[in-house]
């Protein structure tokens, strides 16, 4: 597992040099391969495509080809030749029409999509050399809007070697339309969804089962009623897969021309089911769903550099070995209700491996004591020995202490833990921890509370998590794994040493 970790990182050309000194490499190799994820993949909507140098899979370009470029435009007629001076008419029916290295380009417009399966895009399969791309004209966007509850925009069921760009989906202005892109009716892989904006749609933004190679890049995916990106079970699951740049924001805030929810009650931003993974999700935001911000149950789920705030139900929750969270701010869990709650900004539960790994590696989280839950709940009633590495990061305001279930062996340094006004500050190892004990360095090397001092917390609206000079946060963290930078790009360490939480303190800053 860890060697084809570091083969999906590698794969990546970053968009700037690893910029760890070389002791902090190595040790961060030792232990916290989440690190490479961050150091390495780099953030961007073009690098991801443009890496050529392997074969391998993820990244490799979509060539040229030899195929044709062909075009649709609102104005144009089915019995045209599909020029740009003769367009075809029809998107569903040009979908179909394209062979291996084929270029199918929408001119700016609107589209209506209505009949099954008729005006569904279904485009044809490309190869390994000729891939097949829809996309639409440069300068303009074109609107692919649904109604008479048809099933999908685009369906990829079965399709490979595709690329699919600069695209609206949308319902007609409220009429009954279900599904942006689906795939769940047979397997699909190497496929790069790119600069699409996909919102007010009644099931699901992007739904896969099946997948292998994906890359999500600068995707908006909004008010979907049923979630922004995800799927039911698949026989394989879903495996490297690259969601970066993305919004997936949202979610159940729209069904059949209303606000919502449907019926659908926890409309995540992003949830998959059991799967082998890697799955990377960087530079993404995951706020206001009605469900989940991120809940992966894949092995192998990587999360660096997002914002996951205010979602109703949990932040971020993780089910797989080999997965972690590094650079990351979590908050508003609950969305701005405040009642007794199960759900928490980090949960982690797994019963299916026997000493699954986990790590959290400079994360800021922030929760809210009006709502009546943990701010972190790692295992629930398994007994399953569950490794957790949790480092750099804060934890903060929660009504309850943060919690690591009995069975969670717990590697715990340089984190601050924050829950004023209350005794008890952390349980783990089967007992609890209050402020003394944690300062006294009894759960681990490093570790404080007190008041991180943040710049403007929120809840149910956005804060502002940067440090405030004289945080107890500022050049308390450890060196080993942290991240070369932070969730804003700033180079770790900034002043004399490595900070807690996701915000590197600027020397220069305010
Ligand atoms: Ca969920
Ligand atoms: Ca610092």
């Amino acid at each position: 597992m860890a060697t084809r970790d570091k083969g999906l990182w590698r794969r990546r050309t970053p968009t700037r040099p690893c910029r760890w000194p070389r002791s902090i490499a190595i040790t961060a190799l030792l232990v916290a391969t989440i690190s490479i994820a961050a150091g390495c993949a780099g953030r961007s909507s073009g690098d991801a495509t443009a890496d050529t140098e392997s074969g391998t899979g993820i990244g490799r370009t979509a060539p040229t080809g030899p195929g044709a470029t062909y075009y649709v435009s609102p104005t144009g007629s089915d019995s045209n030749p599909g020029t740009m001076e003769a367009p075809w008419a029809s998107p569903g029916l040009a979908s179909r029409r394209l062979s291996p290295g084929d270029t199918l380009v929408l001119m700016g417009g609107r589209y209506f999509l209505g009949v099954y399966d008729q005006d569904i895009l279904k485009p044809s399969s490309g190869s390994r050399e000729a891939w097949v791309t829809i996309k639409g004209e440069e300068g303009g966007r074109p609107v692919l809007a649904g109604g008479n509850d048809l099933f999908a925009a685009i369906d990829i069921s079965g399709a490979s070697y595709v690329r699919i760009e600069n695209l609206e989906i949308t319902s007609d202005k409220g009429a009954p339309f279900r599904t942006g892109i689906t795939g769940t009716g047979a397997p699909v892989s190497h496929v790069v969804l790119r600069d699409l904006y996909v919102h007010h749609l009644d099931e699901m933004g992007i739904d896969l089962a099946d997948v292998e190679d994906l890359q999500v890049l600068d995707c908006h995916i909004t008010h979907c009623g049923f979630g922004a990106v995800g799927g039911p079970p698949g026989p394989s699951g879903w495996r490297d897969v690259l969601i970066s740049g993305c919004e997936l924001s949202y979610s159940g805030h729209y069904y059949q021309g209303g606000a919502g929810p449907g019926p659908y009650d926890r409309p995540d931003g992003f949830g998959i089911e059991p799967s082998p993974g890697p799955i990377e999700i960087a530079y993404t935001v995951a706020e206001h769903n009605r469900g989940d911000g991120l809940d992966s149950k894949a092995q192998n789920t990587r999360i660096h550099h997002c914002v996951v705030a205010n979602n109703a139900c949990d932040g971020v929750k993780l089910w797989g070995d080999g997965s972690g969270i590094a650079d990351t701010l979590i908050y508003g869990t609950g969305d701005g209700e405040g009642e007794a709650s199960p759900w928490a900004g980090i949960v982690i539960g797994q019963d299916s491996a026997e000493g699954a790994r986990f790590e959290i590696v400079n994360v800021t989280l922030h929760d809210n004591p009006e709502r009546e839950a943990y701010p972190i709940y790692v295992q629930y009633d398994e007994s399953t020995l569950t490794h957790l590495l949790l480092r750099n990061t804060i934890i903060s305001n929660g009504h309850g202490p943060a919690y690591f279930g009995d069975a969670v062996a717990l590697e715990a340094d340089h984190n601050l833990f924050f829950r004023p006004g209350e005794e008890v500050q952390v349980h783990a190892n089967g007992r609890d921890y209050t402020a003394s004990q944690v300062e006294a360095g009894e759960l681990g090397v490093g570790n404080l509370s007190r008041d991180p001092l943040f710049r403007s917390p929120a809840w149910g609206a956005t804060g502002d998590y940067r440090l405030r000079a004289g945080s107890p946060a500022i050049d308390s963290g450890s060196p080993l794994g942290a991240p070369p930078d932070d969730l804003d790009g700033v180079p770790r360490p900034a002043g004399t040493a490595w900070d807690m939480g996701a915000y590197e303190r600027r020397e220069d800053e305010p």
